[in-house]
């Protein structure tokens, strides 16, 4: 058996109004049946699996809701038990991976880890691997759908002050959010996005400077600032081919190579606390493939190294 690599917990919320496009609530269960906790386990973790959180479980949020913010108030009920759950399985000094579930997620996930970091003096830093910035507000977003305003909710900004009720707000500074791997902006966003000086890895950088480069810049902010990473995983982040489980595809994704990489990488630095894997829709996918490939890409960045993978039997030269 490999030796002991400390302990990771998993949390499922299969919350898919967030989203325009309905399934992405089964994405807690494609995960585990693509062996999302033998994979964590052949790597040496300790893997406690704490099922979903069920909508039974919500207290109910009513009230008046922000115009223009989508099942708003079932998002918050949603947000409140996250953030909770999220601070508390910090605290635990466990690892913790949510499971989604659309994107709006990241808003409870984050929020609670946050909120645990900025106890022990550490700044969390949020590398958000996405196809979109998730950079819209209510008064800016032209669709109203909430899963393309967490990444904006989290610095701070305002329009959707009363989300989280009681639970404590931990936001974070601009500087300690990169976004990388967008590809699909909407005009306001864009313009938000540069007039707070939100760190973009856009395609176009990436193609220019490869993910490597740009990875440990990011990497080195994170070290430079004594900080730790938490890193938000949007399955669109891949390119279509690869990943067509999604519930929006945008041509000129991350390529299979590429991933692995950031994976791989990220892993190495030794600063990621926890992760969030979102908008996994198993009702578009192909016979699973993009959930086994989310699995993969979670165990690379775990720890898997391909010198400790068997040779393929199809390799030439293999026995
Ligand atoms: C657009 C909006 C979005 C997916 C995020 C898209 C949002 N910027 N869509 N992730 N799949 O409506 O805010
Ligand atoms: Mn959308
Ligand atoms: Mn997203
Ligand atoms: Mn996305």
């Amino acid at each position: 058996a490999p030796a002991s690599q400390g302990r990771i917990a998993l949390l499922g919320a299969p919350i898919e109004v967030g989203a325009s496009r309905r399934g992405a609530l089964m994405g807690p269960a494609g995960l585990r049946t693509a062996g999302l906790v033998s994979v964590l386990e052949s790597l040496g973790y300790t893997v406690s699996d704490h099922g979903d959180i069920l909508p039974r479980d919500l207290t109910t949020v009513d009230g008046p809701a922000p115009a223009n913010a989508r099942f708003y108030n079932e998002i918050a009920a949603w947000m409140r038990a996250l953030s909770a759950r999220a601070y508390e399985l910090a605290r635990s000094g466990d690892t913790p991976i949510f499971l989604g579930g659309d994107h709006s997620l990241s808003m409870g996930s984050v929020n609670g880890v946050a909120r645990h970091w900025q106890e022990q003096g550490r700044k969390l830093f949020v590398l958000w691997l996405d196809a979109h910035a998730d950079f819209n507000m209510p008064a800016i977003s032209p669709s109203g759908n909430m899963h393309g305003m967490s990444s904006a909710f989290l610095c701070g900004e305002a329009g959707l002050d009363d989300l989280l009720g009681s639970e404590p707000r931990a936001s974070i500074s601009h500087e300690q959010l990169s976004l990388f791997g967008i590809r699909s902006i909407d005009p306001l966003e864009k313009a938000a996005v540069k007039a707070r000086g939100v760190d973009i890895a856009d395609m176009r950088a990436i193609d220019e400077h490869g993910v490597g480069v740009l990875i440990r810049k990011v990497i080195e902010k994170v070290r430079a600032a004594n900080g730790v990473l938490h890193v938000s995983f949007d399955v669109d982040f891949l390119d279509p081919p690869l990943a067509p489980g999604v519930g929006t595809t945008v041509p000129g994704g991350a390529t299979y190579r590429e991933a692995h990489l950031v994976m791989e990488l990220l892993h190495d630095s030794g600063l990621v606390r926890s992760m969030d894997i979102v908008e996994l829709n198993p009702f578009l996918d192909d016979r699973g493939q993009t959930a086994r490939l989310a699995v993969e890409l979670a165990g690379s960045l775990f720890g898997q190294q391909i010198t400790d993978r068997q040779t393929p039997s199809n390799a030439i030269g293999a026995a």
